[in-house]
């Protein structure tokens, strides 16, 4: 041959090469670890039972009128409390490396304090932990997911300074009982979530509405609970349970809608309010609030006739005792949100509010696909582009994919999470390629569950649970036999197709089973 011809081949082979390369096999790093992750409240059931109180979920999803969509509860839920051994054979058939649950604070001590620590949440989660272990599953906990004991709640719950103390003893219970087995601890899940939806407006219980001042009263304490359970395992528990633990944040990715300067600064407040706020204080060198966060809301607040900064200051010991205090980030992002700026923002939100102080206006870009959440989109390079940012930003921590999913109106043929997971693990990948040090990754959620606000309208599960039957029955999704085999292949291949899965009888079938298995 000659060599032009070899020249021409190679180039055909090149170009060929980058049509390939997004639908080509990819391997996840040596010791990567794969999960799915779960929440007490969403899952659990049992409400009512063995002793367990009552958290401010089970107080709002009974108000009426109902503050949830399909006016459920989570009482009976999946019913998890009951068929935990179900669950965890689950994990088996997934093969999952590690399983995320939280503990019900409220099953665990029924009036917030250690006097009364209840033998039947006890049992209940050592029960958990033990088939986990037998089974060669790894429990992660998280101490708080966002079923606050009502107890607590009459006390101010996240506002109330003491909740630092309150929650560092519930965290002595669990390392007490658990810590022996259980070696990753997650202290608290979503805080901008708690602080700025249950305390500066009214999205979430204890739907508090103290805008401009609750949602940051709650950010000082969650900071503070959090660190003192650190400091507590760090000083009296790592030594001999030789475990480690951190904090999981939610990270929407915010791109500006355009090149403009002031957009720009749009999006980076929005950074900065609904991430940075948590993740400055403790993933950077300095410490302390950010910068642009506190001058903002300090000069608003002066605006407005407030004597001081409606953003309460952290002293020098407590900027200290919150910096590094957190030995990898877990992390739970979903989407991205387009952010501008808008001069005209008044009247918008409501004076004082953590959003009129941010001054930006975040929306929806509607060509993205839409999931059954109103609030997620299917945006991979945001995923990408929010795990370099952080990685950058915060001296390129240990990271844990704490929580990543899409969700549906149900159906077991879920051709659209599979393209989402894989499309958002394929992102996954290049930010390990770009240098991000992340560690495991898991899928949200393993079962459908009570989605809060949403109830059970949108599916998040791998598994489709039968909420109508007593059962419970729980049933693999296509999407559950795809993850089962990245899992066990540890690659990501995008022409991989089951040998088998189950899909309905469509409607105008005779029925033999509810299912039938796809060749
Ligand atoms: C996650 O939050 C939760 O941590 C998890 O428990 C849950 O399973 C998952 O969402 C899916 O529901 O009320 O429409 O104004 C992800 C971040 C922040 C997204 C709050 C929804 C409320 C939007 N969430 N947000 S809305």
């Amino acid at each position: 041959m000659s060599p032009s011809i070899y020249s021409f081949l190679f180039l055909q082979l090149i170009s060929m090469n980058q049509v390939a390369s997004k639908s080509k096999v990819r391997s996840f790093p040596e010791g990567f670890v794969f999960g799915a992750s779960t929440s007490a409240y969403q899952i659990e059931g049992g409400a009512f039972d063995d002793g367990k109180a009552l958290s401010i979920w089970d107080v709002a999803s009974h108000e009426k009128p109902s503050p949830i969509k399909d006016g459920s509860t989570g009482d009976v839920s999946a019913n998890s409390y009951h068929f935990y051994k179900r669950d965890v054979e689950i994990m088996k058939d997934l093969g999952l490396d590690f399983y995320i649950f939280s503990v019900s604070w409220p099953r665990i001590l029924p009036d917030g304090f250690t006097n009364n620590v209840n033998k039947g949440g006890i049992d209940f989660y050592n029960k958990l932990i033990d088939e986990m272990i037998y089974n060669n599953i790894k429990p992660f906990i998280t101490m708080y997911h966002w079923d606050l004991p009502v107890q607590l709640q009459k006390l101010g719950g996240w506002t109330n300074p003491y909740i630092a103390d309150w929650f560092k003893d519930y965290a002595s219970v669990l390392f007490e009982n658990f810590g022996d087995r259980v070696k990753h601890w997650i202290t608290i899940n979503g805080p901008s979530e708690i602080c700025n939806d249950g305390y500066g407006s009214d999205l979430l219980p204890p739907t508090l509405n103290m805008t401009g001042i609750g949602g940051y009263m709650c950010a000082k304490n969650v900071l503070l609970a959090h660190a003192s359970a650190y400091h507590l395992y760090d000083e009296m528990y790592r030594e001999h349970q030789n475990g480690t633990i951190g904090i999981a944040l939610n990270f929407t990715w915010f791109e500006p809608t355009s090149d403009n300067p002031d957009d720009h600064h749009a999006t980076w407040d929005a950074k900065q309010f609904l991430f940075g706020a948590y993740a400055h204080p403790i993933f950077t060198k300095e410490g302390d609030f950010p910068e642009e966060f506190k001058r903002s809301v300090a000069a608003k607040s002066a605006e407005q006739g407030f004597k001081r900064s409606r953003l309460p200051e952290l002293t020098a010991a407590e900027v200290t005792a919150i910096r590094g205090s957190s030995d990898f980030l877990g992390f739970n992002s979903y989407t991205t949100k387009m952010v501008y700026r808008d001069a005209s923002i008044e009247g918008m939100y409501p004076v004082p509010s953590y959003m009129d102080d941010m001054g930006a206006v975040i929306v929806k870009d509607s060509t993205w696909p839409q999931s059954q959440s109103d609030w997620l989109q299917e945006v991979p390079w945001g995923f990408y582009k929010m795990l370099q940012e952080v990685s950058r930003l915060y001296d390129n921590p240990p990271i844990y994919i704490t929580e990543n999913g899409w969700s549906t109106s149900g159906g077991l043929l879920d051709e659209d999470r599979i393209r989402y997971l894989r499309n958002y693990l394929s992102a996954l990948l290049d930010a390990i390629d770009a240098g991000c040090n992340v560690q495991g990754y898991s899928v949200r959620s393993m079962i459908d569950s009570f989605e809060w606000r949403d109830g059970y309208t949108a599916k998040f599960g791998l598994y489709e649970v039968d909420f109508s039957n007593e059962d419970r029955s729980r049933t693999p999704r296509k999407s559950a036999f795809i993850y089962k085999e990245i899992i066990r292949s540890k690659l990501l291949d995008p022409h991989y197709e089951p040998e088998v899965y189950l899909e309905e009888v469509p409607e105008n079938e005779e029925k033999k089973d509810d299912y039938i298995y796809k060749k």
